[in-house]
């Protein structure tokens, strides 16, 4: 039986994932102190305290799989491609940017990756393109990540309905932070995820906690359904660290205190303080020196072909 003491502490975790998971935690405070001294224009959104949501994934995917993310996908994209540079670069407008900086924070194509601010929008695209999948190249899978707000999107039924109807392989992956922008999921949802899946007869898992090798194992076999065509909707119960964008919290500082306390960070802190504290550092170091290098590369320039 665990003690309340390990409990607290959390599960120990891999030094490639956590090391992943503190780049990606670095990366995003640094875009807000960016934000905050003037040198970013648009807008962002962080994964703060959602880090470790796709760094759980990322071994379950493959290169032939299309990633679909959505306005706070920083992390689904540094755990897909481990690409600081050409992120930052894209944010900042600078040379190396994966989209020519035309993109932002939040509109990001490479390869089989495609991110969108717009709510909801994802879904039917990756029902297409899961469509083709399963015609032209079975055993790949289209995932996708949506907000616990975004189930307040009629796009996402249409989505849904056809995904089950024609067995298409499609993870939707949940990241239910209990809030969208301002309103809390009790204010927003009727019901439950679980609850609209079964009602596609779509497969539901709901995730707790961040034991990344416990999730792994149980996602990776219905992940494998996925690919034969049992579509899934996985729901992650996390935390939103910090504001919805930049400045913008109007959550209680009680609902806010309850999200640091249930930070991985924090609990993975307080099992070896010492080991986390030395890959904080690196990673801080790591991402500081790519904000030094990219800050300093000349405009980019969107060149047509
Ligand atoms: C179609 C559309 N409507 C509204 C918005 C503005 N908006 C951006 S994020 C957001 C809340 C999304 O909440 P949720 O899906 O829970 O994701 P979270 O921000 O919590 O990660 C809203 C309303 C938008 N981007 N697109
Ligand atoms: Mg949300």
């Amino acid at each position: 039986m665990t003690s309340l003491l390990e409990r607290a502490a959390g599960p120990i975790l891999d030094d490639a994932d956590l090391s992943l998971m503190l780049t990606i935690r670095a990366f995003e405070l640094k875009l807000l102190d960016l934000f905050g001294e003037g040198r970013l224009n648009g807008t962002t959104h962080t994964c703060l305290g959602q880090e470790y949501v796709p760094v759980a994934l990322e071994p379950l995917l493959g290169p032939a799989d299309h990633v679909f993310s959505n306005h706070r996908g920083h992390g689904h994209y540094l755990a897909r491609f481990r690409d600081p540079h050409g992120l930052l670069a894209e944010i900042m407008g600078r040379e190396g940017a994966i989209c020519h900086g035309v993109g932002g924070s939040q509109h990001i194509r490479r390869e089989r990756y495609l991110s969108t601010g717009v709510q909801g929008e994802s879904l039917p695209v990756a029902a297409g393109v899961a469509l083709r999948l399963r015609r032209a190249e079975p055993g790949a899978l289209a995932c996708v990540y949506i907000g616990d707000g975004t189930f307040g999107e009629g796009a996402v039924y249409e989505a849904l309905n056809l995904i089950a109807l024609w067995r298409l392989p499609v993870m939707v992956v949940v990241e239910h932070n209990g809030i969208a922008q301002s309103t809390p999921t009790t204010a927003h949802m009727a019901g439950t995820i679980a609850g609209r899946a079964a009602a596609f007869g779509i497969a539901h898992e709901r995730v707790e906690g961040f034991d990344l090798p416990a999730i792994r194992r149980r996602l990776a076999p219905l992940i494998a359904r996925v690919r034969e065509g049992v579509p899934l909707v996985v729901e992650f119960a996390t935390h939103r660290l910090g504001p919805h964008s930049k400045g913008d919290d109007t959550r209680s500082a009680q609902a806010v205190q309850e999200a640091r306390d249930a930070d991985w960070l924090e609990r993975c802190r307080a099992a070896r303080p010492e080991h986390v504290g030395r890959l904080e550092r690196e990673a801080r170091e790591h991402v500081d020196a790519v904000a030094e290098e990219v800050a300093a590369r000349p405009p980019s320039r969107w060149v047509r072909a």
